[in-house]
């Protein structure tokens, strides 16, 4: 209860703020975008980890002024990026389910997009799979209503939590996002590596292109590379960089 009423403050309190965390091309090392990841500075020191306070806000519908909060200060920051010339090609936001099965959820991404001049077709929104569990066709509505603008999805944490692929086959996704659990133990896990590769091939299939998440080593990128895979994040290209930084990164690659 005490961090849930730290939390419901922290908006207002300018404690929350976004890294961005690149993500390249496979075959060539080439940026593709960013994802936005929150993080929280309480009382303006303690750092405290979005993997503890977001399942918090998604209890209660403070997860929606969180969510709101981020696609908009991710979206002012890819805006302000490209006015210094600093060209990132995508933005990537987590968009959690509960916010996503908010009734007022697409007005709130329209009214962000409108308010903030991010282009539609830049915007990439992280959901999981478990959006269609429940109220399947209002999710898939919602999501379609969104691609109709130019707004892309990617299914986060591929393989893990609650993912079926029966729930997948209905997603109108562009891309999968493979989870870091089976890329960690890439080279040294045969399982896994059974596991990526039969998702690239069922990937291809069915039209998605795959992100690898947590790519920390060359001999994993390798891999990636013979089993083309698309694109990749993760600590062996960049941990999570504040937006200085991340325009420092961007510059050094051009
Ligand atoms: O950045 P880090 O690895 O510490 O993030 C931990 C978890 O918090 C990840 O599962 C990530 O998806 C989630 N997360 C980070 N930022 C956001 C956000 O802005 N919104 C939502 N819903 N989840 C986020
Ligand atoms: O669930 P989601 O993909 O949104 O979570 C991203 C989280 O993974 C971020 O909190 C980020 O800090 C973390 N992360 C990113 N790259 C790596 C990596 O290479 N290794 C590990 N262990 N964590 C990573
Ligand atoms: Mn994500
Ligand atoms: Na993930």
């Amino acid at each position: 209860l005490h961090i849930y009423n730290c939390l419901k403050s922290a908006i207002a309190k300018n404690e929350l703020f976004l890294h961005y965390q690149p993500q390249h091309m496979v075959q060539n090392g080439e940026i593709i975008g960013v994802e936005a990841l929150v993080r929280w500075h309480l009382g303006g020191k303690q750092q405290i980890s979005p993997a503890e306070f977001i399942p918090i806000a998604e209890e209660t519908d403070l997860i929606i002024d969180i969510g709101i909060w981020v696609l908009q200060a991710a979206c002012r920051q890819f805006v302000e990026w490209q006015l210094q010339g600093v060209n990132v090609p995508q933005l990537s936001v987590n968009v959690s389910t509960r916010q996503f099965h908010d009734n007022n959820f697409v007005d709130s991404v329209l009214m962000v997009l409108e308010e903030t001049g991010m282009d539609p077709m830049q915007l990439n929104l992280e959901i999981t799979e478990s959006v269609v569990i429940e109220h399947a066709e209002d999710a898939i509505r919602k999501m379609t209503d969104l691609k109709n603008i130019g707004v892309s999805f990617a299914v986060d944490d591929f393989g893990v939590g609650y993912s079926s692929l029966s729930y997948l086959k209905r997603l109108p996704a562009n891309e999968l996002k493979i989870d870091r659990s089976f890329i960690q133990n890439i080279p040294y896990n045969v399982s896994d590596m059974a596991i990526v590769e039969a998702v690239l091939a069922m990937a291809k299939h069915m039209g998605f292109n795959v992100t690898a998440e947590g790519v920390e080593s060359r001999q994993q990128l390798e891999f990636l590379q013979r089993q083309q895979c698309s694109f990749y994040q993760g600590f062996y290209a960049s941990k999570p960089l504040s937006a200085e930084y991340l325009a420092l990164y961007i510059k050094r690659l051009q």
